[in-house]
C-alpha cells in the first residue's frame, strides 16, 4: 500500500499525515505492555527488551504502513535515528512549540517539494497506542508552518488557554494509528489532560545521508535485532569509492555483512 495522491496533498499541505489503526489488537496490547514494563517495572523484562526499539516494539521500527510513506516522503534511503516511548500521566508534558518557519529545523534537514516530489528531512512517527481525543492533548500542530515564509510569530506560540493560535489544532485517532509529522512543522507535546496516560513511541526518521541524534540505543537491545531491523540502524553514509563501482550503502549489503550498526557506546 503505498502513498495515495490525497495522503501527499494532505502532507504536504498541512506538514502532518494520520494513517489510523495500522496495528492489530494484539500488538497493541504488547506494546502497550512493554512499556508499562519499561516505565515501573523494568527488573520484569530481560534485558534486550528494557528500552524501544527492543521487544514488542521492534514491530514498529520497519512496519509495511510506516515505511512506504517515509520512502515517499523522505526518499529510498532512510534510517531510523532516534527512538522513545511516553507514559503521559495528566498534567505531564513534552515541551513548548518549537520548529516551523523559513530557517527549519536546519537547512539540510528543510522540507522542500521540487518536481512533485517531497524531501522531508526528517520525519517524526508518533504511535499512538490507546485511543485519542482531540482535547486529550497529543502532540499540537500549526499546520503549514513547515513551509512558512515568516519566522514563527510570538502570538501564535502559546499553549496557554485562551492564548493559543487559532491554527492550534491537534487530532484524534483509534489506538494503534501513526502519526507523521516533519520536525520542520511547528510542533509541541502539551500537558496531557486525560486521567488515564498516554502511551505512545515516538520514531524519528532521516535521510541515510544524515544523522541528527547521537545514537542512544543500548548495545544490548540492538544485537538482539534481526539483521534487517538492524539495517535501520547502519552508519550513515552512502557510498565507499574504494570499489569500482563505488559500493553503496544498502540494506541488502548490510544485512549480508558483518558490520555493526551506528557506534553505541557513548557516554553522555
Ligand atoms: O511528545 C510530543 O507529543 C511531541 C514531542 C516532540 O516534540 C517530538 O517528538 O519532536
Ligand atoms: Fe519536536
Amino acid at each position: 500500500m503505498s502513498m495515495t495522491e490525497e495522503e501527499k496533498f494532505r502532507f504536504d499541505l498541512t506538514g502532518y499525515l494520520i494513517r489510523p489503526s495500522i496495528l492489530e489488537a494484539d500488538e497493541i496490547a504488547a506494546i502497550v505492555d512493554q512499556i508499562d514494563r519499561i516505565k515501573h517495572d523494568k527488573e520484569s523484562l530481560p534485558p534486550e527488551q528494557r528500552a524501544v526499539p527492543g521487544g514488542a516494539s521492534s514491530l514498529l521500527i520497519d512496519h509495511p504502513k510506516v515505511t512506504d510513506v517515509l520512502h515517499e516522503i523522505i526518499g529510498p534511503n532512510v534510517r531510523l535515528e532516534g527512538t522513545f516511548c511516553v507514559w503521559r500521566s495528566k498534567g505531564e508534558w513534552a515541551g513548548d512549540l518549537h520548529g516551523g518557519g523559513p530557517q527549519q529545523i536546519d537547512p539540510i534537514f528543510g522540507y522542500r517539494c521540487a518536481h512533485g516530489r517531497i524531501h522531508a528531512g526528517m520525519v517524526r512517527v508518533a504511535f499512538e497506542l490507546t485511543d485519542v481525543s482531540k482535547e486529550d492533548g497529543a502532540t499540537h500542530f500549526i499546520p503549514g508552518s513547515h513551509k512558512s515564509n515568516f519566522p514563527m510569530h510570538p502570538d501564535h506560540m502559546s499553549l496557554e488557554p485562551g492564548k493559543r493560535s487559532e491554527f492550534l489544532t491537534s487530532y484524534e485517532c483509534p489506538a494503534g494509528s501513526a502519526i507523521f509529522f516533519t520536525e520542520n512543522l511547528c510542533h509541541a507535546g502539551p500537558h496531557w489532560q486525560r486521567d488515564t496516560p498516554r502511551v505512545a513511541v515516538l520514531n524519528a526518521y532521516a535521510h541515510l545521508a544524515t544523522h541528527w541524534h547521537r545514537p542512544t540505543i543500548a548495545p544490548e537491545v540492538m544485537a538482539a535485532l534481526p539483521r534487517q531491523k538492524q539495517a535501520w540502524f547502519r552508519e550513515p553514509w552512502i557510498a565507499d569509492f574504494r570499489t569500482a563501482p563505488a559500493t553503496h550503502n544498502t540494506v541488502e549489503r548490510f544485512v549480508e555483512s558483518a558490520e555493526p550498526t551506528v557506534r553505541l557506546d557513548h557516554k553522555p
